[in-house]
């Protein structure tokens, strides 16, 4: 039962270290063990209950939790064959057929990736997704092309806000989903991180995604520049049976005579490229939502007729514009549009998925979709929505200031709790315009992670510092610019499409030489075994080589998610307003620690502080009284 038990258990199911961890410790029992992570779990609650959660900057003692309600689904029911049946009946290639020579229009539902990203600050708890995915896909797994689950910024949020591991995310998202394909974002060379990594790390890192149930990786690279991409594109198409996505990163607006840098033309090329390096499909990220209804309608039929693979569309409703967009690249013939479920769309997110549909209805390429059925989960994710208020941004209404700043709609939600953190929250606008010169300044580059980033520092470090776009012409030598501004033009990221302002350059760098070939090629490969059995020399038996790929990611913040785990153990478990804002008295939730296996635990009282500062926080743990101490921090 132990060996078994413990196979089974996700946060200890991934690699070999599962073996190692039983041959090092075998007088460790499974029942022990829940035991501890109980208490540990105990130990978490007392302290948000005390001292609060520390990512949540303020609770509104107003707001209460309210039941989300997961649409009806037959648990014993089977799965309705989709496209993941498929892409391993077809193989990558074929199922790039098959795709291409559909009708009707496809959707990929980005709601358990990029939509709470750019609404929700990356927030979305693995627990909620949970709860919902296989009704999702029982119900709707027919209908979806793709689900986006994985990548951008969620790894990192994963790990540094929501304590919890990816990889067991998308564990156990495979495991309710076994029927659509999974899709997630990668950023070429810079993996699901900000600067580049050592080729040898990224190919591990992507084989690694693939066996644990990515079907469909998009990749992208920050400047356009295909030389970041490549060893993305390769080791998808060679080492695995996933879709290997390439990127166009849309910037500018084809339809604009005075924006001429990045012409249709540009975007031809760029595509060609992309699909004589082995892409399955052509993406077009436009990551700001720029790319307006009348330039996707040129764009659409060009792209179509100079490549044979499927055009795969991705926007950003800022502007309040791009389901319109949708629509004339729908009659353009694009092959899939990236949609959310109507409570998680628009604005800095996807179009909605359901008025999509709607709108679609009794049309060429309109699918079949149960309307009323996604109607209710869009419900569950309004329910779902509120428990996130505190990462909800202040944006009310589209802006069509972003076809002037061409802030990415990620970054755009992000940017008003940012400057708020340095100071600037009144400075909003001229940030936004702050963003608009600094992006003049670099030469008019591709603004997306992680290079969208550095425009933004530097947009925070003119505001902060009162600079215009003269002051920086003139006075650049005698100013210590961020150093991701210092990074950028020294071609830590690649480089950029007709190359970085020289003057500038110079400038910046003063005595430190650019580079030009890529930035992979100045770091040296990892030696993946031999750090692989350090780590687990550092960490102990429980740690596998997934949690190394991730603390060789995100160093720092690996150590601290492992600090935590080893305090707190499993608090992905926790129903999330309990995770934020801790319980009240007399509350009971209960918790799913895994298979079969559940905690009744209910929050008694908890005592004021004593001399020590010291509180005593009782609990009843499955009806047995617990008593935890916790430092109050105020
Ligand atoms: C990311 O890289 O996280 C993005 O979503 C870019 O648009
Ligand atoms: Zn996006």
């Amino acid at each position: 039962g132990f060996l078994l038990n413990l196979l089974n258990d996700p946060d200890f199911r991934n690699g070999q270290a599962t073996v190692n961890m039983i041959a090092a410790k075998p007088e460790l029992t499974n029942v022990m063990r829940r035991r501890d992570r109980a208490t540990k779990l105990l130990r978490y609650l007392a302290g948000v209950i005390v001292n609060g959660n520390p990512d949540v900057k303020y609770m509104d003692p107003t707001k209460t939790e309210k039941p989300a309600v997961v649409p009806d689904f037959s648990p014993n029911a089977d799965y309705p064959n989709g496209t993941k049946q498929l892409l391993t009946e077809k193989g990558p290639r074929e199922f790039a057929n098959w795709l291409k020579n559909e009708k009707k229009i496809h959707f990929t539902d980005t709601t358990f990736r990029d939509a709470h990203q750019s609404l929700l600050a990356t927030r979305m708890r693995t627990l909620d997704m949970l709860n919902v995915a296989e009704s999702f896909a029982k119900n709707h797994g027919q209908d979806v092309f793709s689900m986006e689950v994985w990548g951008g910024a969620t790894f990192d949020v994963a790990l540094r806000f929501l304590k919890e591991d990816p990889w067991t995310r998308l564990q156990l998202i495979r495991e309710k989903i076994p029927n659509i394909l999974l899709q997630m974002l990668l950023r070429g060379s810079n993996g699901v991180g900000y600067k580049a990594y050592p080729d040898n790390l990224i190919v591990s890192f992507i084989e690694k995604a693939w066996e644990n149930g990515i079907d469909l990786f998009r990749i992208f690279d920050s400047l356009n520049w295909i030389e970041n991409m490549r060893t993305s594109i390769r080791t998808v198409v060679n080492n695995t049976d996933a879709l290997a996505e390439a990127c166009i990163c849309y910037t500018g607006d084809i339809s604009d005579p005075e924006k001429q840098k990045y012409d249709l033309e540009y975007y031809v090329k760029l595509a060609r490229e992309l699909e004589n390096e082995g892409a399955h499909i052509l993406a077009i990220k436009d990551m700001a939502g720029l790319l307006k209804p009348y330039a996707a309608e040129k764009l659409i039929p060009a792209l179509k007729e100079s490549v044979s693979i499927p055009v795969h569309l991705h926007s950003h409703d800022t502007s309040s514009m791009q389901s319109a967009t949708y629509l004339k690249a729908i009659e353009a013939g694009v092959d899939v549009v990236d949609v959310a479920l109507s409570a998680m769309s628009g604005l800095t997110s996807q179009p909605n998925f359901n008025s999509l549909v709607a709108t679609l209805q009794g049309q060429p390429r309109g699918r079949d979709i149960d309307l009323k059925s996604l109607d209710r989960f869009s419900d569950y994710w309004e329910i779902v929505r509120s428990y996130y208020y505190p990462f909800e941004t202040e944006l009310r209404a589209g802006t069509a200031s972003v076809y002037r700043h061409e802030i990415p709609g990620g970054q755009y939600s992000n940017l008003r709790p940012q400057a708020r953190g340095l100071g600037l929250e009144d400075k909003f606008d001229t940030i936004r315009e702050n963003y608009r010169i600094a992006n003049k300044l670099f030469g008019n580059i591709v603004k997306v992670t992680p290079s969208s980033k550095v425009v933004g520092d530097m947009a925070m470090f003119m505001t902060s510092n009162n600079l215009t776009e003269a002051d920086i012409r003139t006075k650049a030598k005698e100013l210590s610019f961020p150093e991701s501004v210092k990074a950028l033009f020294k071609g830590d990221l690649g480089q950029p499409y007709q190359g970085f302002p020289e003057e500038l350059q110079n400038a910046i760098l003063q005595d430190v030489t650019p580079y030009t070939d890529r930035p992979n090629s100045q770091l040296d490969p990892i030696d993946l075994e031999s750090e692989f059995e350090d780590f687990k020399t550092t960490y102990g038996p429980y740690v596998n080589y997934l949690d190394f790929l991730s603390a060789k990611l995100y160093p720092k913040v690996y150590e601290k998610y492992q600090e935590h785990y080893d305090k707190y153990a499993m608090v992905r478990t926790l129903p999330t307003w309990s995770f934020f804002y801790g319980m009240k008295e007399g509350e009971e939730i209960l918790v799913n620690m895994d298979k079969g296996k559940t905690l009744l635990i209910e929050y008694v009282y908890k005592t004021t502080p004593n001399d020590n500062g010291e509180v005593f926080v009782t609990f009843k743990l499955n009806g047995q009284t617990r008593t935890v101490r916790v430092q109050d921090d105020s």
